[in-house]
């Protein structure tokens, strides 16, 4: 009888999930949440057959290099910065990300973010904790936010999620202006009420802004201190990407000096850690990278991870075919090879 095939999962993942990976695999599963180094990602990848990582695991040339066994990585996330794609190809492992699913819950939260930054809901609820509405005398006119109806939406980054942020416009009769790398088809711009306009526009125009691009070297600090200082002192900007497409420095600058009304961040540079001089200031609604956190998407996120894996093993309906393959070229030089 031959050994099953050796799995590592980098993080804890749902019971019920890791279930269906053991049925087939031997699991190797960690406990805990926490940070990998690179010696123990080299270490632990080295061993098994198939890897299921989350955004904080990189998996480059240095964690690669000299492995033999090792057929696929399947990251926790829709974003895949953390994998060298190119390392992985070269060394014909497959890799896979987890697209579609986590779509609407993230388009959701950056709606979350939009309201809450413009609305003030995290400042006013701190101050309500910290018991100070009782004897405040509040005024009629403390407390005045953004309205949010009727202004002008600015998305960049016009993939899956930004076109569900577009949608969902519709409901605040809002103006929504994007930029992408390429233009929407016509249907799709219809759909979303959504109009193609450069970044100069986009950053003049917008009451909000989001960002929805994914984290490419060229798309570090896309929003820098010359960006801030073309938007308008009132808007608001969102970021549900990832951190380093905004330069947190100058933001927190902008934010503190009035050149920018308010922002809501669910990424940072640098995460775990938050600039300190963000932590400090109260027009920003911060949180901690949760925008596809609902039980719905965390679990098909997982699902989709495990299928990818099973799949890549050759076990399951999807056999040889992982659903959201990335570099998939790898499975025919695999099967070229073995011909
Ligand atoms: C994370 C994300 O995967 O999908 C992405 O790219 O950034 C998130 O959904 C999630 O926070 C798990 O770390």
């Amino acid at each position: 009888m031959t050994a099953k095939p050796k799995v590592w999962v980098a993080r804890p993942l749902f019971p019920d999930v890791l279930a269906r990976l053991a049925e087939h695999v031997e699991v190797d599963a960690e406990a805990v949440e926490r940070r990998h180094t690179a010696d123990e990602l080299r270490r632990k990848l080295a061993g098994v057959d198939a890897a299921v990582v989350g955004l904080a695991d990189r998996i480059d040339e240095a964690v690669l290099e000299g492995h033999t066994r090792l057929k696929v990585v399947a990251n926790l996330g829709v974003g895949f910065n953390n994998l060298d794609l190119d390392a992985l190809t070269r060394h014909g492992i497959l890799a896979s990300n987890t697209p579609d699913v986590l779509t609407e819950s993230v388009a959701d939260f950056a709606w979350a973010l939009m309201l809450a930054a413009a609305r003030r809901v995290g400042a006013s609820e701190r101050w309500l904790r910290a018991g100070q509405w009782p004897g405040s005398h509040m005024r009629f006119d403390d407390w005045l936010g953004l309205d949010v109806h009727g202004r002008t939406l600015g998305i960049l980054g016009m993939g899956r999620i930004g076109q569900g942020i577009a949608r969902r416009a519709a409901g605040f009769d809002m103006n929504v202006l994007y930029h992408n790398r390429s233009r929407l088809p016509e249907m799709v711009e219809r759909e979303c009420k959504a109009t193609l306009v450069d970044k100069a526009e986009l950053l003049r125009r917008s009451d909000f802004l989001v960002l929805v691009l994914p984290f490419t070297p060229e798309n570090r600090h896309a929003i820098g201190a010359p960006e801030l200082a073309r938007m308008k002192p009132s808007a608001v900007l969102v970021n549900v990407a990832r951190g380093g497409i905004v330069d947190d420095a100058a933001l927190a600058a902008a934010l503190r000096e009035g050149r920018l009304g308010a922002a809501g961040l669910d990424v940072f540079e640098g995460e775990p850690q938050v600039h300190p001089e963000l932590l400090m200031l109260d027009n920003v609604v911060l949180c901690p990278h949760i925008a596809s956190a609902s039980e719905e998407t965390r679990r098909a996120m997982a699902n989709l991870a495990v299928d990818n894996v099973l799949a890549a093993l050759g076990f399951g309906e999807m056999a040889g075919k992982p659903p959201t393959a990335l570099n998939p070229a790898v499975l025919t030089h695999r099967a070229a090879h073995k011909a």
